[in-house]
């Protein structure tokens, strides 16, 4: 097939690049005002077509700016796996991005169609799913990446419609491996595994404790999610909840008050919860629904002040840490009578591996829970699903979360098959972690199989909110930022828990940290602002926040603070 390049250029055309912005991928994809975004998204949808081709199995692109004000958009790009797309693939974003007319974008193309050697064949083999949020920019950004996927020879656009992001990666992931991949794929999916688990459930009659309840509020973001979500609760008849934040009249502007984003950072109540919500289960999720966070209130006593709770995706993960392995536990006591460290040995697999991915945000009273109560290996990456993905991808079963709510399990495709084969064990355990499987995103965190699985669990332990979040307290935090000329000047380790250079900055922050009993505190520069983001912990809320406050000041004067010296 011959590539039109003269037609390219024309389609190319009708998108140019404003001027005077340098596009940046990011963590996460591009993200900015959406009426920057129109030349960005036709060329991430040229990008898409290409990768397409050059694994010759489908690919996906979300417009979506996730937690970001709804006037913002972006585009998230979904790699055959339904991962996010490969890293060495980011700087190919970047160089099509910034491409100052359609003559250089020209250039720039036929350079990746070299450097990845794609070849061109006489029928059409490439095919990108797309999707986007409920944003009002969505659907002519949508049309614009769909032009830049139809410019490329061979490849055809797929408009999967409003979609949640892990939606999107989900239905990718299904369709290269040849399964049902529609929307309503997704939630027969979904909710069949979730009644698999509820019937696999060991004593039905197990007593809840005297404040679970059954059902669940839950903060929409007045988002995407919540029209999802509302569709999935039509397949689940067990499953009670109520869904706030749907983006009806008068409940509020997406993201504005809302989401997961507002609940973990402000530790507050989102818009249209209060205090007669006190001791219900909520839970929030975030404006394309991959991220996830649980809260409840506790009202003022006498004797007590009134607290806000949150729980987050530290111990989101902690709860399926426990989950799992008890699963495990009871696989190898049935089979061989061993505990669980670390390894199990399952006879006829070997050592199942299982670990969890952390970053270094994650609350040090977690990462002290999974290893000494749960005998855990826990590992620590750079922060962003990618970094953590990767790391959970190498084990039989790797569990990730960042604190902020994104996250999810995987699980090696070698051990799945062999639980198959074992299925004649008639083991409850075996039949429970395929179903989790099943039920928990395989590509991506994904907020609404997260809430079908913190529901099962508790469902399973017969446990309130509060006695979940009773399995560890977490330690004070705190988080500052300092705006920095250039913040390319921090560089840390791989953990980000160590700052690399400037060194005299980490020799500033090991003496600060040695002031304080039980402290500990990182820098790193944000993946996503012009900012260094300060971590703090330490055994009392003033001394964290003291120790935020000294680091914040270390970073101003030892990286190029700019604007207002931090007190
Ligand atoms: C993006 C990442 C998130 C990360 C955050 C860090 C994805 C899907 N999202 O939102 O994982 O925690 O960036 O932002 O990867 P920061 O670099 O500004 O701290
Ligand atoms: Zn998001």
């Amino acid at each position: 097939m011959e590539w039109d390049w003269e037609g390219f250029r024309h389609a190319a055309a009708a998108f140019p690049k404003p001027s005077g912005i340098d596009f940046s991928y990011g963590t996460a994809g591009f993200r900015l005002d959406a009426s920057l975004l129109a030349s960005t998204v036709f060329r991430a949808g040229v990008l898409a077509a290409l990768r397409s081709l050059s694994m010759k199995s489908a690919t996906g692109l979300v417009i979506t700016a996730s937690h970001n004000p709804a006037s913002d958009n972006g585009v998230k790009l979904v790699d055959p796996g339904g991962g996010m797309l490969a890293m060495r693939w980011e700087p190919h974003a970047n160089a099509m991005a910034n491409a100052s007319d359609e003559h250089a974008l020209t250039e720039v193309v036929r350079k990746i169609i070299k450097e990845e050697s794609i070849a061109f064949g006489d029928e059409s083999c490439g095919k990108v799913l797309l999707a986007r949020d409920t944003r009002p920019s969505g659907q002519i950004l949508l049309a614009a990446a769909s032009q830049g996927v139809a410019a490329v020879a061979g490849v055809a656009p797929v408009d999967m419609g409003i979609l949640t992001t892990p939606q999107l990666h989900w239905m990718v992931c299904a369709l290269n491996k040849d399964q049902p991949a529609t929307e309503v794929n997704y939630y027969s999916h979904l909710s069949q595994a979730f009644r698999t688990l509820e019937q696999l459930r060991p004593d039905k009659s197990v007593r809840r404790s005297s404040l679970a309840s059954e059902s669940i509020i839950i903060d929409g973001a007045n988002g995407v999610g919540a029209l999802k979500l509302l569709q999935l609760q039509e397949l689940l008849e067990n499953l009670q909840f109520e869904v706030r934040n749907c983006g009806r009249a008068g409940e509020g502007g997406l993201n504005d008050g809302v989401g997961a984003d507002f609940v973990q950072k402000e530790k507050a109540f989102p818009r249209n919860f209060d205090k007669s919500d006190a001791l219900k289960k909520c839970a929030s999720i975030d404006g394309d629904a991959d991220r996830l966070v649980y809260f409840y209130f506790i009202s003022s006593t006498i004797s007590s002040p009134s607290t806000f709770n949150l729980l987050d995706g530290d111990k989101i993960s902690a709860l399926f840490a426990r989950f799992i392995r008890n699963q495990l536990q009871s696989l190898v006591e049935d089979v061989e009578e061993k505990p669980i460290i670390t390894t199990t040995l399952v006879a006829g697999y070997g050592d199942v591996r299982v670990g969890v991915v952390q970053t270094a945000y994650a609350n040090g009273a977690s990462t002290k829970y999974l290893q000494q109560e749960l005998g855990l290996e826990v590992s620590l990456t750079s922060t962003g699903v990618k970094y953590l993905h990767e790391k959970a991808s190498e084990y039989d079963i790797g569990i990730y979360f960042e604190a902020n709510g994104h996250g999810t399990i995987l699980f090696r495709e070698e051990f799945l098959a062999f639980l198959r084969t074992k299925h004649m064990w008639g083991k409850p355990s075996i039949h429970r972690l395929l179903a989790v499987s099943e039920m928990i995103n395989q590509a991506v965190g994904d907020a609404l199989s997260g809430i079908l699985m913190v529901e099962i669990v508790l469902m399973y332990l017969g446990w309130s909110i509060q006695d979940w979040n009773d399995i560890y307290a977490d330690l004070p935090s705190k988080q500052l930022k300092v705006k920095v000329a250039n913040r390319a000047a921090i560089r840390t380790t791989a953990s980000e828990t160590k700052v690399v250079y400037p060194s005299e900055l980490q020799k500033a922050i090991d003496t600060e940290v040695g002031k304080y009993d039980g402290g500990r505190s990182f820098v790193r520069p944000s993946g996503t602002e012009d900012i260094v983001r300060i971590y703090a912990e330490a055994t009392t809320q003033s001394t964290a926040d003291a120790l935020a406050q000294a680091v914040a000041f270390h970073v101003y004067r030892l990286a190029g603070g700019v604007g207002p010296q931090p007190s």
